[in-house]
């Protein structure tokens, strides 16, 4: 069977979702686009063979559609996501599951009253070969179990110009994921720590900052999170652990030597460094539909988890106090 996905939102990501589906994902077309921006909305279905419709309602709804990509913006994620489940589709939404743990609670309280689960959360990182290899390191015969973990994310430019709070939120909410996945347990505390800015910071915001968390069985996890980098798109993890460490660099980049130099070049965006993280997340999300298989990626309970430690983060930059974190009872849906 071929899975018809409909996507809202065809800004950066949501075309870049689509030309992958398109061009490199087996079992799957793009049957329907919206987006605010008509025109661009006709300009990539017109490229891609698709059509496009003028409201969410008309994707989600259309006889066309077997399943969602939500790519709309961050605040919007989580009423596109219960549009999607009210009509019983499953969906990719792109990460974070919503803003605001409230509204991430009411998209799981949805998905467990459908009593399936329809979510998949585009946490891509948990697909990167990287971080995949990194993972695979913590073992007995690896480098024994983490102790702490050291992250770096910097982006060239602030992507949608500089808020702190939505560094937290759009930003770091990968590694607040993507360190709960790789120790296997929650995150139980934070702190964010704003330092000496850098001349591009907007005044009233601070860029970068470090945010301090614990885990459950008390590993330190610490994340630089630098907006305006400049110099390029970087991702880096390295854990300690207590026979070894284990170090994800910065992805898989040639060293050329022309001219009398010798260097890599540095991808400007996200899209560059985790090209393949997104393709195999979306080859798994069509294959488990094709299938009939669990879904692999972050579920939304996943994202709920995510929501609340970014919440609990904003908390703690705007007090300066270090922030316990609670989840709600996982529900025996995501168990
Ligand atoms: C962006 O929205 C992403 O999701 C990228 O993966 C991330 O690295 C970047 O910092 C975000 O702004």
């Amino acid at each position: 069977m071929t899975i018809r996905v409909g996507i809202i939102g065809v800004g950066n990501i949501g075309t870049a979702h689509a030309l992958n589906l398109a061009r490199f994902v087996a079992g799957s077309t793009v049957s329907v686009l919206y987006d605010v921006d008509q025109p661009r909305a006709v300009l990539l279905a017109d490229e891609l063979g698709a059509r496009h419709v003028n409201t969410v309602a008309a994707l989600i709804e259309a006889d066309d559609v077997d399943a969602v990509l939500i790519a709309s913006p961050d605040s919007m994620h989580a009423e596109h996501a219960m549009e999607a489940i009210a009509a019983g589709k499953p969906m990719l939404c792109e990460k974070p599951l919503a803003v605001g743990d409230a509204n991430a609670r009411a998209v799981v309280d949805a998905e467990v009253s459908h009593g399936s689960r329809l979510i998949q959360v585009g946490f891509m990182r948990r697909f990167d070969p990287g971080y995949v290899s990194l993972k695979a390191e913590m073992t007995p015969a690896g480098i024994g179990e983490a102790l702490i973990v050291h992250n770096v994310h910097r982006n060239t430019a602030a992507p949608y110009g500089l808020r702190t709070e939505q560094t937290l939120t759009n930003m770091v909410t990968h590694e607040f994921d993507i360190n709960r996945w790789l120790l296997g347990e929650d995150l139980t505390s934070v702190m964010v720590l704003p330092g000496k800015s850098g001349s591009l910071t907007p005044k009233g915001e601070q860029d970068p900052i470090l945010v301090i968390l614990q885990s459950e069985s008390g590993v330190l996890v610490e994340i630089e999170a630098f907006c305006n980098a400049r110099y390029g798109y970087e991702v880096q993890c390295r854990i300690t652990g207590d026979r070894g460490q284990a170090v994800m660099g910065d992805g898989t980049w040639v060293t050329r030597s022309t001219d009398f130099i010798r260097g890599s070049q540095i991808p400007e965006l996200w899209l560059g460094r985790f090209q393949d993280a997104y393709r195999l997340q979306l080859q798994a999300w069509v294959t488990a539909l094709n299938t009939g298989s669990p879904l692999l990626g972050a579920s939304a309970w996943d994202g709920l988890a995510a929501a609340v430690v970014s919440d609990r983060a904003i908390e703690a930059y705007r007090t300066g106090e270090r922030v316990n974190i609670d989840l709600p009872l996982k529900p025996d849906l995501y168990r």
